[in-house]
């Protein structure tokens, strides 16, 4: 029998790329769509996709409607990807960003409990629940210190996935990503930023870059391999935590280096540090420790950040010249 499976954030970079992961293994996809006022499927038509996901109208914050995609879709498996991802947007926005980041996965928890509680669960968990961290290489033992409302929330969400596995014996696992990024990732996160803007500068259409801290470290990796992990966690016959994430960490001066010196600049000459890019908390080094996803799934990163960057560069290349 087809397998079905419901992915909320369908719309963003991860949800398209496991929408894509899902369709190819012969599932059924429904997505959960929120009601905006702009066209939200440039991804999913990106991948060729558009016509293949099923959308369901909902929102992540309106547990009624987490439950009719629950009915709607017949999920055997539910991937809860939604969330206001942005971290500086979660100091200004911290009371809609505990709502749509953490409170609301316990509306999704509650949908597959109501209706299905043999559904498995995947929930999006991040690295930013490291944040001040408390080892150098973090793993699914280090301590959690979160730094933002983002983290803050995230780690609520975490927390409650344990809790609704310990008590109803739910299938929810917790993958604690690091970042990951592709051609598809949102334009204000930095590496996409970066790479917009080495093709501009390149192609004339913009002179300068203005960053914020760009000494911070991230573990970078691609979110195509990402959501190979994701379906992993899964197929587990025990639902688990893992921490995804490379292995390597990279600061966010050489990942412009890696972009500009793609199209032929020097970041040098078109850097600019804006303060109003400084976070009033920074997260100033991430490190993941992978070796329990490889151990126990066969889970490895396979792309290099000079690969990923060369990729993203190379796509904003070609849409900034179809302008
Ligand atoms: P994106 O920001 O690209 O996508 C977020 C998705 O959530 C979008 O589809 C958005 O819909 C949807 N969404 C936001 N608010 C609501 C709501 N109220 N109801 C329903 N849907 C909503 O994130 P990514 O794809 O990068 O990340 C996926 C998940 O993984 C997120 O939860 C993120 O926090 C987490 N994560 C991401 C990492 C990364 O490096 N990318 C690392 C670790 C965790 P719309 O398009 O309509 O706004
Ligand atoms: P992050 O990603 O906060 O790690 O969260 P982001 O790309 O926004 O920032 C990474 C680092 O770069 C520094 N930085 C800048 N960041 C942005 N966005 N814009 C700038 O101009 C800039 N200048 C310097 C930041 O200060 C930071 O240190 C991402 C999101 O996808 C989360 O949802 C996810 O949980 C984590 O990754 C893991």
């Amino acid at each position: 029998m087809t397998k079905s499976a419901l992915i909320t954030g369908v719309t963003g970079q991860d949800g398209a790329y496991l929408a894509k992961l899902l369709l190819e293994k012969g599932y059924r996809v429904f997505g959960l769509i929120a009601r905006r006022g702009t066209d939200t499927l440039w991804r999913l038509r990106e991948l060729g996709i558009e016509q293949q996901v099923e959308l369901i109208n909902g929102d992540l914050t309106d547990v009624s409607s987490l439950i009719r995609a629950m009915e709607t879709s017949q999920a055997s498996e539910v991937y809860n990807l939604g969330a206001q991802s942005f971290v500086a947007t979660s100091w200004e926005q911290p009371l809609l960003t505990a709502q749509v980041t953490g409170v609301s996965v316990t509306n999704v928890l509650e949908a597959i409990r109501i209706v299905n509680p043999t559904a498995r669960f995947y929930q999006a968990s991040t690295s930013e629940m490291f944040g001040l961290i408390q080892a150098e290489k973090q793993d699914e033992k280090t301590t959690f210190h979160p730094r933002s409302p983002y983290g803050v929330a995230k780690l609520y969400g975490h927390w409650m996935t344990i809790n609704y596995r310990e008590s109803f014996n739910i299938h929810a696992s917790s993958g604690i990503l690091f970042n990951h990024e592709s051609p598809l990732r949102g334009i204000e996160f930095v590496t996409r930023k970066v790479t917009d803007a080495a093709a501009r500068i390149k192609l004339g259409k913009q002179k300068e870059l203005r960053l914020g801290n760009i000494d911070a470290k991230r573990d970078w990796g691609f979110a195509g391999d990402y959501v190979d992990a994701m379906w992993l966690m899964l197929q587990q016959e025990q639902p688990d935590d893992y921490v995804i994430a490379t292995g390597r960490t990279t600061t966010v001066r050489d990942m412009c280096r890696i972009a500009f010196s793609h199209v032929g600049l020097n970041y040098e000459d078109h850097l600019l540090i804006d303060p109003k890019f400084f976070r009033p908390a920074e997260v100033e080094v991430l490190l993941g420790n992978p070796a329990k996803a490889h151990e126990k799934m066969g889970w490895e990163a396979k792309t290099s950040l000079e690969t990923l960057i060369i990729m993203m560069a190379d796509a904003d290349m070609r849409r900034v010249e179809k302008e």
